[in-house]
């Protein structure tokens, strides 16, 4: 009996805890819940790259909770010796709710100063967190590297890429050039592709897309894929604002995300004028694109925004919502609270003013885009299916046998049976791997194979020719950083596959790309604590 009282006194004094804590738990799950989505560029590689972000959102998230907590019009109540802040009678309401806690005139000044030093500690995380966005280095990858490996091999091969020139000033353009293909080994994990765009993957607006051609066809918007297919890509991007920007091409595959492809580092000197952009519309006028109408978005969007403010700032400034949550917290669902202040007519009247100006915008809006401009087109879309590139004429049949990798040396070692079905000797030139190419040849055939960072040396053991009919075992060796640096070699995962194209050429120069996957199994183990 006894201890059924001690427990249920115990219970009464967590029962704000524990309503606190279920509200986290459930905020965590959706956290955990929705993050799950995320296929491409979400993957972190460890602690060593997850800790800093996780540590500056948490330290932003505490400085900001206290903000909340101890701004001075919160303070200010708790300061009064009644308890009677808000602008209404309400006293006898707190009282009877929350008194036995807060009503002792007595324990007001040591709670002052507990709220002064609070705020000095405010203050100080909040110096720390500023001071570690400051000073954190800039962030240049595309963060293909905290892909998973099997997302960057299994999914897309990118080859042939050139991107050039790579010193222009701006208004000047910069082609990229090349194929990608659709492995037939795509991830069951991920749904089938079956919409993409190919674009050019650069930090921020700094390039402006004059031109896209896929498969010999404009493509001005998504395509249809399919696994397989094979997609020779030209863009033409102009130099937009003076930097040294990193540029790919990417392929973006409607739920699975954007898979990088390599990439070239382009320096775009500032211009003798500034850059424009003229685009004739079907009306005949020209206009620049760059700067079109830019004033009137910007402002029309301050505008509505500004809105959004005054009604953030109006409910977490002056009213108990935020910043009393513990007077909050204890309320029904529905209940207004208008005796305690919570939400009060006069907030009713000015809830009603914020909504109709938002309304009274709109209206304005669509009346001015209805005068100004009576002949409007619907946005448009040109969906379609390039046409069909071939592999190349069947030239070889390959088995995979199996490969190692070796973590320390950035070693990968597959061993593949290759059948030639030609009628002259055919060699293995290159394989290609997500955005790196290995040759099989000296540095002039690895100049021409793409961007120089992923591009690399391809060792085939024999080096001899497959005569025509022959089945030979080759041995493939390629040391690279790029394989760590890109993250290409999955070393922890459930699955160990990867899978790349071969190409094969004969005496004539006739060429085909074949597709192999393999298993990998890593030759080096380091423990670790964190997946
Ligand atoms: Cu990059």
């Amino acid at each position: 009996m006894q201890m059924a009282t001690t427990l249920a006194r115990a219970y009464r004094r967590l029962q704000i805890p524990s309503r606190i804590a279920r509200i986290a738990i459930a905020m965590l799950t959706t956290i955990l819940t929705s993050a799950s989505a995320a296929h491409a560029h979400g993957g972190m590689a460890g602690p060593s790259e997850i800790g800093p972000p996780l540590l500056t959102s948490g330290a932003l998230g505490f400085a900001c909770y206290w903000l909340v907590i101890l701004w001075p019009s919160a303070r200010k109540r708790i300061e009064t010796p009644d308890g009677s802040s808000t602008k209404k009678g309400n006293s006898a309401r707190m009282n009877g709710h929350l008194s036995t806690r807060k009503s002792a005139p007595m324990k007001q000044t040591p709670h002052l100063k507990k709220v002064k030093s609070k705020m000095r500690l405010l203050v100080a995380i909040l110096g720390l967190a500023i001071g570690t966005i400051v000073t954190s280095s800039i962030a240049f990858a595309h963060g293909e590297a905290g892909d998973e490996p099997f997302l960057k091999d299994l999914t897309t091969a990118f080859y042939d890429v050139t991107i050039s020139p790579t010193d222009i000033r701006v208004g000047e353009p910069v082609t990229i050039t090349g194929s990608v293909r659709i492995l037939e080994t795509w991830p069951y994990t991920l749904s089938p592709p079956e919409k993409a765009y190919i674009m050019p993957v650069v930090p921020g607006p700094v390039f402006a897309l004059k031109d896209r051609i896929v498969n010999g066809q404009a493509a001005p918007g998504s395509f249809f894929v399919e696994k397989g297919g094979i997609y020779q890509f030209k863009m033409v991007i102009l130099g937009r604002n003076p930097g040294r920007w990193h540029v790919h091409p990417g392929i973006a595959v409607e739920g699975t995300g954007t898979l990088v492809g390599p990439g070239e580092w382009v320096t775009v000197q500032p211009g003798a004028a500034k850059f424009v952009f003229p685009v004739t519309l079907l009306s005949g006028q020209t206009i620049n694109l760059n700067s079109y109408k830019g004033g009137f978005v910007w402002w029309w969007s301050f505008a509505g925004f500004l809105i959004g403010v005054v009604w953030m700032l109006y409910w977490t400034l002056t009213h108990r919502t935020v910043t009393n949550l513990a007077v909050t917290i204890q309320l029904g669902v529905n209940d207004d609270a208008p005796d305690i202040g919570l939400i009060t007519p006069r907030d009713h009247m000015w809830m009603n003013v914020l909504a109709g100006l938002t309304i009274i915008m709109l209206v304005i809006g669509w009346t001015y885009a209805a005068m100004k401009y009576p002949v409007r087109l619907p946005q448009q879309t040109d969906w379609f299916t390039p046409e069909y590139i071939s592999s190349g004429e069947k030239m070889a049949e390959v088995h995979p046998g199996g490969a190692t990798y070796d973590d320390a040396t950035d070693t990968l070692l597959m061993n593949v049976k290759v059948k030639n079905l030609k009628d002259s000797p055919i060699n293995l030139k290159q394989y290609i791997m997500a955005m790196a190419t290995f040759v099989n040849g000296k540095a002039e055939d690895q100049a021409k194979a793409g961007p120089h960072d992923y591009v690399g040396q391809l060792e085939v053991e024999p080096a001899s020719a497959i005569a025509p009919g022959e089945t030979k075992d080759l041995t493939l060796k390629i040391t690279s950083k790029i394989f760590s640096e890109e993250r290409l070699i999955p070393l922890r995962d459930p699955q160990q596959f990867i899978a790349g194209l071969l190409r094969f050429e004969n005496g004539q120069g006739q060429q085909e790309m074949v597709v192999l996957r393999t298993s990998v199994i890593p030759t080096q183990f380091h423990s670790q604590y964190l997946p």
